[in-house]
């Protein structure tokens, strides 16, 4: 893992963006009105969102407005606001044998790649693990869950290219529970909040999955690409309308430099951030730290390289 987290790495390109302009706003250190309204455009730019890019200045208003600070002071008031926006995410842990986690998401989103990554990371905490093909839309869908499966040394279930999803979910809890898995995670296809028939045969897959077992999925994790901006906000709440969403999994935080995107995801929404990804690889979906993620945001310059 190197000196850094994971997080910290990561998000190395949003903290080059975001600290590279507000050090250049900041200039001398004395907080003005107009240093207050750029730095809020600023925030709003680099995917803050509006409520939390408010709250932002706002502390800083409150706080030093009219004074002469340094920049590490202001860039302190900026992070201990960030730490009150956010909130670690309880503990996750594991409620049943099996534990039954259903990943949704819209398309591209890195659902089936989340769950190879969940896959390998509870393996390595020894857990027997099974993945399902529930995204029986494509060929290539079954496929990419079936290499990953490989990859993580997870059990693999599957049916079909165009076969029921729903059906597909009750033999992955049925084959778990048979085969004494710890965690069962559910693909699924890819879907717009918006696709009325879509988000109906999601609900039926998980009417049929409660045929075993009232609390299954004891999960329902909606992917959301942490690229995609404020757009995500509205469609989470779609999807948490339908759905009672138990976390999020906020994706491709290292490609991108809106990586302030979790920061208004947070602060509008009250479903916990469980995990987010910072990379293709096996390893890089690590659990949220809002420490570690303030540090990767703020943290300075020296620090970086
Ligand atoms: N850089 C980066 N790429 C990611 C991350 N997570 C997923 N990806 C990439 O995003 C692309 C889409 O990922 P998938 O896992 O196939 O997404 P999906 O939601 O299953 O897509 P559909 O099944 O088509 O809806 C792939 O190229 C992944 O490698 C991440 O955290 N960082
Ligand atoms: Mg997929």
């Amino acid at each position: 893992m190197g000196l850094f987290s994971v997080i910290k790495q990561g998000l190395a390109k949003t903290r080059a963006a975001l600290l590279g302009e507000i050090k250049g706003i900041l200039g001398t250190g004395k907080v003005t009105d107009e240093l207050l309204e750029q730095l809020e455009e600023h925030l709003i730019r680099a995917d803050v969102g509006v409520e939390a890019s408010f709250a932002l200045t706002d502390a800083l208003r409150e706080n030093a407005l009219g004074k002469s600070l340094s920049q590490d002071q202001i860039l302190q008031i900026l992070r201990n606001e960030a730490n009150r926006l956010l909130v670690d995410p309880p503990p996750f842990v594991l409620q049943g044998k099996p534990h039954v986690i259903l990943v949704i998401g819209v398309n591209g989103a890195g659902k089936t790649t989340t769950i190879g990554k969940l896959a390998h990371r509870f393996k390595a905490e020894g857990k027997k693990v099974m993945v399902a093909a529930g995204d029986t839309f494509r060929a290539a869908a079954i496929e990419q869950l079936e290499a990953w499966a490989q990859r993580s040394g997870a059990e693999f279930v599957r049916h079909q290219e165009g076969s029921d999803p729903a059906a597909v979910a009750y033999d992955a809890c049925e084959a778990g529970k048979a085969r004494g898995c710890d965690v069962i995670l559910i693909d699924t296809a890819g879907r717009l909040h918006n696709k009325e028939h879509l988000m109906e045969e999601l609900r039926k897959v998980v009417r049929v999955m409660r045929k075993h077992d009232e609390s299954y999925p004891h999960d329902i994790l909606l992917v959301i690409d942490g690229n995609t901006g404020q757009n995500t906000i509205n469609q989470t709440k779609v999807f948490h309308q339908s759905f009672p969403l138990s976390g999020l999994v906020v994706t491709k935080l290292d490609g991108t430099a809106r990586g302030g995107s979790v920061l208004s995801i947070a602060s509008q929404l009250k479903i916990p951030i469980r995990w987010v990804g910072m990379g293709e690889k096996i390893d890089q979906l690590v659990p949220f730290s809002k420490t570690e993620y303030i540090d990767g945001l703020f943290e300075n310059a020296m620090e970086q390289e």
